[in-house]
């Protein structure tokens, strides 16, 4: 079947890809050559490349309904999906054409290409893994859809303002989105608040949620599939006449505001700040759109609901999709007339969730008051998937009121608060964790009472990264050396060919290629010194990572050139990258100690050439792919038993980063994988960690029974750094909740081992070719893998 209805195929020349170039310029854009801005340029190119995956997207389209096949519904608050132009530029074939044609219309492409914002629309790990399991689904040519919300304003766009981060709006489609196709016909209706009535649910307020979606092509295939993304809408009688005729125009259009607010803007990740109701709204609006549009993608090619699981599974991206679960109960049963335990049934076969977190103040709970204002149905559901539950568990466990209570949906004291953690396990099939450790730690505190009810509804997927996004697109130049030294690019698609490499860190000629390309990327991100080693620390804020750790070995090293520079050793560029969610003060104050101290270093002579500490503002998708690959050591040094997984630490090893990191999360695989010789270990354990927290834990003592890491806090305390930071230091002295002072002497030494490593600069490369060589395993192809044979059971749809 021709789906181009007799259209010209698109060029693959370079004059036809310019012509279209300027046909688009001129229909689409609606300008000429002569009077075209370089934001003009740049839009056409978008619309240019994104035609040539649109004719993918058709044929994928047409195959999906052909084969009606099982589908794979990822659901998620957040996607950090990162630039769009580059990626699509290598994925359409076009990263030499593109260029090309740019030059002769007379745009330079690195201005153009400057014009690409990244849609922020997440906050970290959690929002970019969405992003590379998309990228990955579609590679392996599984039919999928990811849902998600079109946040007006995405993660906002941090800055420095005398050292102390100020949070400015991010705009990111200000001046539109090239990549999003609008479908405004596919809106659904969403309701909140209102009342139970004899019929039912009569809904107080109704909003519009109207999608467009992104393309997400696969890599060295044809599929291409979508994110759909909603955004807010008043519904069309929402506004008021009555009062407009009054002269009341602005109240008059007051709730249509409200409405829109609801896709406003990305909650910055706040553990502890749960109380905004905006926030359940964005989650339940997320929830009820995407799940009428699955059921209305189900009815396509299917009539009964009996089939229904066997079609769909629908993963849920940690908690904040939970809602999903009494809402499809609600569709079946109050719409669709199905029985309660019917639809249980079909319920609890086509839920999987996700668990990224280990922090026990991260699990998501909210007030039932509030929940039930919102949404009363929905509670009344799960008030009855409770009942069913506890008697499940009372009949278990006779007699273990304990038990019941810590297994209730509904948390009693100090308030009574629905547990959506606790709903998400009951209401799906599988429950994973996305490590090892974050998984065996799940099923033996946070689910333990839950592992031993339903054993088998726990397992892992180890997390991924995009090999296209985070070595390709990131990397040419070790790219390039890698295919060359493999002989191939295949390693693009399957990443466990990486370990052909091992064998050329044996080989010297090799070594030097090696460590002239990781020269080369420093030389782009232009940090000074490329002979220094860049030590990076690039993440989130947040007290369980230690950037204060990192911090008291700045500081003491800082304090050891003082003293004594002729023996300082190697010159390092310690660079740190990340945001503090607004209201999180202790990591504010953090933040605003690393830029004192840096300043302080900076301006004093004595440190010139040996030590230099860099915090370049607002770190993204753009700004991780400029230093990933410059980076020689990569810093993971977490307390045992807090992260769950990491996954910069992944995207540094596979660049052949060296890694210093505690036994924590993913960094337990990296290091099994790369070997213990070739990863810096240091740090308590899980176990250990948590028996001296249990126990009488006095941080006192190694303040002061260590005279570096006295001196160092000292010198906070005593204003050194401009007076700032004393309560970061106070707060390490007087509680230090995650052992950054136990940890300090074990860390510091292990730095001298990596300064000393470094000097054998030999010996380094080797280790980085095996960082890289050993490290296929972490590819999102293989996460996506594990997820099909484990949770999914979904197979692929080849375009023929
Ligand atoms: O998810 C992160 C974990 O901290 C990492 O260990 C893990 O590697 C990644 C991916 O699995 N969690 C987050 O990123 N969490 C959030 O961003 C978040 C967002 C909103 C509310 C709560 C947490």
């Amino acid at each position: 079947m021709d789906l181009r209805n007799g259209l010209r195929p698109l060029g693959t020349t370079p004059d036809e890809f310019q012509r279209d170039l300027l046909s688009n310029l001129y229909y689409r854009r609606g300008t000429t050559v002569e009077s075209a801005s370089a934001q003009d340029a740049y839009e056409t190119l978008a619309l240019t490349v994104r035609d040539r995956l649109a004719e993918r997207r058709a044929r994928t389209a047409a195959a999906h309904y052909e084969s009606n096949p099982r589908w794979v519904y990822y659901l998620s608050a957040e996607y950090l999906l990162g630039p769009q132009l580059e990626q699509n530029l290598l994925y359409s074939g076009t990263t030499e054409l593109a260029p090309a044609a740019l030059k002769t219309l007379g745009f330079s492409p690195e201005e153009v290409a400057a014009l690409d914002v990244e849609p922020g629309l997440g906050n970290g790990g959690l929002g970019r893994l969405a992003a590379c399991l998309l990228d990955s689904l579609a590679t392996l040519d599984i039919p999928a859809v990811g849902y998600g919300i079109r946040y007006d304003l995405g993660i906002f766009k941090q800055e420095f303002d005398n050292g102390e981060q100020v949070e400015r709006p991010d705009d990111w489609a200000f001046q539109g989105d090239p990549w999003e196709f609008p479908a405004p016909d596919d809106w659904q209706m969403v309701g909140f608040y209102g009342f139970l009535g004899p019929e039912g649910w009569v809904p107080g307020e109704v909003v519009h949620g109207e999608p467009s979606h992104l393309l997400i092509p696969g890599y060295g295939t044809e599929t291409v599939n979508i994110v759909r993304l909603w955004r807010a809408r008043a519904a069309r009688a929402s506004f008021d006449l009555r009062r407009f005729s009054a002269g009341q125009y602005a109240e008059a259009v007051e709730e249509a505001v409200r409405a829109e607010n609801i896709s406003k803007v990305l909650y910055p990740d706040d553990s502890t700040d749960m109380g905004r109701e905006l926030r359940l709204k964005q989650q339940y609006f997320l929830v009820s759109c995407s799940l009428r549009d699955i059921v209305r993608r189900f009815r396509f090619r299917n009539a009964d609901w009996d089939d229904f699981p066997a079609k769909t599974v629908i993963q849920l991206n940690d908690t904040h999709p939970t809602l999903a679960i009494p809402e499809l109960m609600r569709l079946l049963v109050d719409e669709e007339k199905l029985e309660w335990e019917h639809a249980w049934s079909l319920v609890r076969r086509t839920f999987a969730y996700t668990c990224h977190t280990l922090l026990p103040e991260a699990l998501e709970t909210w007030p039932v008051d509030m929940l039930g204002r919102l949404l009363p149905r929905h509670l009344e559901i799960i008030y009855l998937i409770n009942e069913a539950l506890l008697a499940e568990v009372r009949s278990r466990f006779p007699g273990d009121l304990d038990r019941v209570r810590r297994m209730s949906l509904i948390q009693e004291e100090p308030q009574r608060r629905v547990r959506m953690a606790n709903l998400a396990v009951t209401g799906t099939f599988a429950v994973n964790g996305v490590a090892e450790l974050h998984s065996q730690l799940l099923t033996s505190t946070t689910f333990a009472d839950f592992a031993a009810l339903w054993p088998d509804r726990f397992t892992n997927v180890t997390n991924g990264v995009s090999p296209r996004r985070f070595v390709r697109l990131a990397n040419p130049g070790l790219s390039t050396l890698i295919t060359s030294g493999l002989g191939s690019d295949a390693w693009l698609r399957d990443l466990s060919l990486l370990s052909g490499l091992a064998p050329l860190a044996d080989d010297p000629a090799f070594r030097e290629q090696w460590r002239t390309e990781r020269r080369h990327a420093k030389e782009a991100l232009g940090l000074g010194d490329p002979g220094a080693m860049l030590d990076v620390m690039i993440k989130r804020f947040h007290e369980y990572k230690r950037q204060q750790l990192k911090l008291l070995h700045v500081i003491t090293l800082y304090h050891r050139l003082r003293d004594n520079p002729e023996r300082f050793g190697v010159p390092r560029t310690v660079l740190f990258g990340g945001k503090a969610a607004p209201a999180y003060y202790a990591a504010k104050s953090i933040i605003r100690l690393i830029n004192a101290v840096a300043a302080a270093i900076e301006a004093d002579p004595k440190a010139y050439g040996l030590l230099r500490v860099v915090f370049p503002p607002n770190y993204n998708v753009t700004l991780a792919e400029k230093i990933i690959p410059a980076a020689d050591l990569s810093e993971q040094i977490s307390m045992a038993g807090k992260e769950a997984s990491g996954t910069g630490n992944m995207k540094l090893a596979l660049n052949g980063a060296l890694t210093i990191g505690t036994l924590d999360g993913a960094n337990v695989e990296i290091r099994d994988r790369v070997g213990a010789g070739n990863f810096f270990l240091f740090g308590l354990d899980t176990p250990a960690a948590a028996a001296l927290r249990a126990s009488d834990y006095r941080p006192r003592t190694y303040y002061d029974s260590d005279d570096e890491l006295r001196a160092a806090l000292d010198a906070i305390l005593s204003g050194a750094f401009g007076g700032v930071g004393q309560e970061v230091a106070h707060s390490l002295l007087d509680r230090d909740e995650y052992l950054t002072l136990a940890d300090y002497r074990s860390y510091v030494d292990k730095q001298d081992e990596v300064a000393a490593a470094w000097e054998d600069q030999e010996h380094w490369t080797r280790m980085s070719i095996l960082n890289t060589a050993n490290s296929g395993f972490f590819s999102a192809d293989r996460t996506v893998a594990d997820y099909l044979s484990r949770i999914w059971h979904a197979s692929p749809v080849r375009l023929s």
